[in-house]
């Protein structure tokens, strides 16, 4: 199925069984009602990774690790978070991130750091997550293409990783890549869907930003490959193009960077893409979305509710402008 977010198709729509039974619904009022329980079993399986992250040195500690965002809706499925994706570095339909994922190896993993910062270099994955205290995260990903899920993510605040590179006075944006290897590309990067690697950014008072979130991990467990393992970029009140996957690149900016979407489609995706219901897609209406389980829309939120924390970054923008 071509992607919906490309402009030249217009066949933007959700399948049929997208929509949750009641039965699934109830099911997972209960899993949400013995959330302690279930998410100590989940401990129990943690992975290698973890041993590497302050807060799971012991499998106890790690299960205590603190929710810092709570989210009075019923989460996602474990299931639909993570067969319903998009990724397209593993294919464009929405299931072939997990049919793929195998594709993408995620050790040994190293992050370049580079530009107006003290301390540029290549960095392992262990080194970007020794220090780092892990703490679960319940946070609304906002698709552009108008559905949404409730994501319990585990990590760790971006701003706390950007710190340790100690970016200088210059360093105005946050640029990411995701992994590229021309020699031997993932299954969806033989073909040119976005020029890859796949690019995105903020600025910097954006990724300063509390909620700005480094994810390792959701429901309690390491990343799956299709939603970005092993590290991946979490902006919650934007569009989840944002929210770039298995991130090996991060480069401190004078300038606002590049980034995919923005490059291919500059009319119907804008560097700053924040979620917000009174500006349309040219293609489709962004007032309403479609919670991934649920049977019916519900209305989006300005800023995807986060609108506390962050609408005093754009003081002087005209929010009813595309950006
Ligand atoms: N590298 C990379 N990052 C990406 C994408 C992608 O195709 N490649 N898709 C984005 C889009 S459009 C969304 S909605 C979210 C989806 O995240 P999820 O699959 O974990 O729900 O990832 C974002 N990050
Ligand atoms: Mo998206």
């Amino acid at each position: 199925m071509p992607s919906p977010l490309i402009p030249k198709f217009d066949n933007f729509g959700l399948k049929e069984n997208d929509v949750t039974d009641e039965q699934l619904y109830l099911s997972r009022r209960k899993f949400i009602g013995q959330g302690a329980l279930a998410g100590s079993l989940a401990f129990a399986s943690y992975l290698p990774l973890w041993a590497h992250a302050k807060a799971s040195q012991k499998q106890g500690k790690f299960a205590a690790a603190q929710r810092s965002y709570d989210h009075k809706e019923a989460l996602t499925r474990l299931e639909d978070i993570t067969s319903y994706n998009n990724f397209y570095e593993l294919g464009t339909d929405k299931s072939d991130p997990k049919t793929n994922a195998d594709a993408l190896q995620t050790s040994p993993w190293n992050i370049r750091i580079e530009g107006e910062c003290a301390k540029p270099g290549n960095y392992t994955l262990e080194d970007i997550l020794a220090p780092h205290t892990l703490e679960e995260r319940i946070y609304k990903l906002r698709c552009v293409e108008a559905w949404s899920m409730i994501i319990p993510w585990i990590g760790f605040p971006l701003a706390d990783l950007l710190k340790r590179f100690e970016p200088n006075s210059d360093a105005k944006y946050v640029a990411f890549e995701t992994l590229y290897d021309k020699k031997n590309p993932l299954p969806g990067q033989k073909r040119k869907v976005v020029p890859w690697p796949y690019r995105e950014g903020l600025r910097m008072d954006e990724a300063m930003n509390p909620l700005s979130f480094m994810a390792v991990g959701l429901y309690g467990d390491t990343l799956p490959n299709q939603n970005g393992a092993p590290i991946r970029l979490v902006v919650p009140w934007k569009y989840g193009f944002k929210s770039i996957k298995s991130i090996v690149k991060i480069r401190f900016s004078k300038t606002e960077p590049q980034t995919s979407w923005n490059d291919i489609a500059p009319r119907e995706y804008g560097f700053y893409s924040n979620v917000n219901p009174t500006v349309n897609h040219p293609r489709w209406s962004q007032k309403r979305e479609r919670r991934i389980g649920e049977l019916f829309k519900v209305p989006t939120e300005m800023f995807n509710g986060y609108e506390k924390e962050v609408a005093h970054l754009y003081k002087g923008m005209d929010l009813k402008k595309f950006y």
